[in-house]
């Protein structure tokens, strides 16, 4: 997972691109960076770290220019904590552009291979987006060699973008500052992963903002407008001229479901849907499993701070049940999941979570957490609410079992690590300690978020059911990614 944030402004955008990737921290804490463009030079600042760490005075006041790019990193293809990997990437032909991308190519491989033999490009990482902006810097520099008169317009930027969608597969949503020309935008053909428009009234017409995310909108004074469609691309003009234009011809909807569950901040709304609704009803739903999957002697609902919260609370209250806040969360620790290294986050479980003994003394309590992926903190958290004194303990999940590794850019780890491999849920309750486990159904969370927009065709369900989108995934392809994996 990262962020992509994106703007074209009558102000310098500086400080704003700074305030919007705040709001998409949450996407990755492991590196972060801005590029900017001023006349015809670029300026860029990049590093690993959060962004409040990264960018000191005097980074911020050489971000100078009324446009620019900007990301924040979560380790995708392995672990990797190269700088060199830090977004935005740049190449110097055709124009210069800098580029921001989230989500992750299948046929990487193939492609750099392609870039090296066919295109001559040379590619100096492991990053799957320095290929993919390769891919897409050759494929301007065709589109402009076509034209009679070697000139630069959206039309051909456009056939740009369209030749991209034909060669790459994989989750992409991008960002791209042309040196001289403006800020283009696309998303894959299944829209994946999300990427929003946004506007705000300037004294001439309109500044625009591109995020990852909605909640960036708000932090900087924007209005959402829309969110860009699968395979569409948007370009605007360094004089704030927008254009919009559909780049594939068989687009589909399909965003990634686990951004609903986990990865967006609720207060976010991505493709129609209320991260904060679709996790409310992810609730209703879990509650009518616990009803029936689970002994009816429960005391007490609480939830694993912080995504599960909603969801818990409509479980509770759908199950007459109190809803307590049992466990408090140290916001100055990071999130486990995003740390590398078994170790560090079966020891950061306990730093960062602490129990209130006094909810939790002789009672039966049900933990809702948003998913169960490798298991390790559930196992630690049931094991510290036990030391606390509760009786039982059960816990609901309000994502279904992830029994696969994803490969469109959420750093899951490999199949022999997910905790529901080959487990069902008694034998995942036994491996965690609990009374008893309940998971989310998958057709009914793919229900809960589709009925909050039916324009949605399907989602990005990989890591629950081992469907892949693109088609290109098999053990082959796992066991190489694992083999990756394994190296870092
Ligand atoms: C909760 C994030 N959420 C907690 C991420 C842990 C799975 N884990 C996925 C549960 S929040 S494990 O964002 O911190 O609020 O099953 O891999 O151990």
């Amino acid at each position: 997972m990262c962020g992509i944030l994106g703007m074209v402004s009558s102000q310098p955008v500086n400080q704003e691109l700074y305030d919007g990737l705040q709001m998409l921290q949450h996407r990755g804490q492991d590196a972060a960076g801005i590029a900017t463009i001023e006349e015809r030079k670029f300026h860029i600042y990049k590093a690993n770290g959060m962004v409040r760490d990264v960018f000191r005075t005097r980074n911020m006041r050489d971000l100078s220019g009324c446009a620019g790019v900007a990301h924040v990193r979560y380790p995708t293809a392995g672990n990797s904590s190269d700088p060199e990997e830090a977004q935005p990437f740049y190449v110097n032909s055709p124009f210069g552009i800098a580029f921001a991308h989230n989500g992750n190519l299948t046929n990487t491989e193939e492609l750099a291979s392609d870039l090296f033999h066919k295109d001559f490009r040379h590619i100096n990482t492991c990053s799957d987006s320095e290929v993919l902006l390769n891919v897409f810097a050759h494929e301007l520099e065709r589109a402009v060699l076509s034209t009679e008169n070697k000139s630069v317009t959206e039309k051909v930027i456009f056939q740009a973008v369209r030749a991209v969608h034909k060669r790459v597969r994989g989750a992409y949503a991008a960002v791209a500052l042309i040196a001289g020309f403006g800020l283009l935008a696309f998303r894959d053909p299944f829209g994946i992963r999300p990427l929003i428009l946004g506007r705000r009234n300037n004294q001439n017409g309109y500044d625009y903002m591109i995020s990852s995310e909605s909640v960036s909108f708000s932090a900087t004074g924007f209005e959402y407008m829309q969110d860009i469609a699968p395979g569409e691309a948007v370009f605007i003009d360094f004089s704030g001229r927008l254009s919009m234009c559909q780049c594939y011809d068989n687009s589909q909807l399909y965003p990634c479901l686990f951004e609903y569950v986990y990865f967006a901040r609720p207060d976010s709304v991505i493709d129609g849907v209320s991260v904060y609704q679709a996790r409310l009803d992810m609730g209703v739903t879990l509650a009518e499993k616990v009803r029936n999957e689970l002994p009816h002697d429960i005391d007490v609902i609480m939830p694993i701070p912080d995504t599960s919260r909603p969801s818990a609370l409509e479980l509770a209250r759908h199950l007459n049940l109190p809803y307590r806040e049992g466990l408090i969360k140290n916001r100055y620790v990071g999130r486990t999941f995003i740390m590398p290294g078994q170790e560090t986050r079966k020891k950061s479980v306990r730093q960062k979570l602490s129990p209130i003994a006094c909810e939790f003394r002789d009672k039966n309590v049900l933990l809702v957490d948003d998913s169960i992926v490798r298991g390790t903190t559930s196992r630690e958290i049931v094991e510290m609410v036990r030391h606390t004194g509760a009786k039982k303990v059960y816990l609901a999940s309000a994502a279904p079992e992830v029994r696969f590794p994803n490969v469109y850019g959420i750093d899951m780890p490999t199949h022999r690590e997910l905790i529901a491999n080959g487990r069902d849920r008694f034998q995942i309750a036994n491996e965690i300690g609990a009374d008893g486990v309940v998971f989310q159904d998958l057709a009914q969370l793919e229900n809960v978020v589709r009925k909050l927009n039916p324009n949605i065709q399907g989602f990005d369900t990989s890591c629950f059911n081992g469907k892949y989108l693109t088609g290109d995934i098999d053990e082959e392809y796992l066991k190489k990614l694992s083999d990756k994996k394994k190296k870092c």
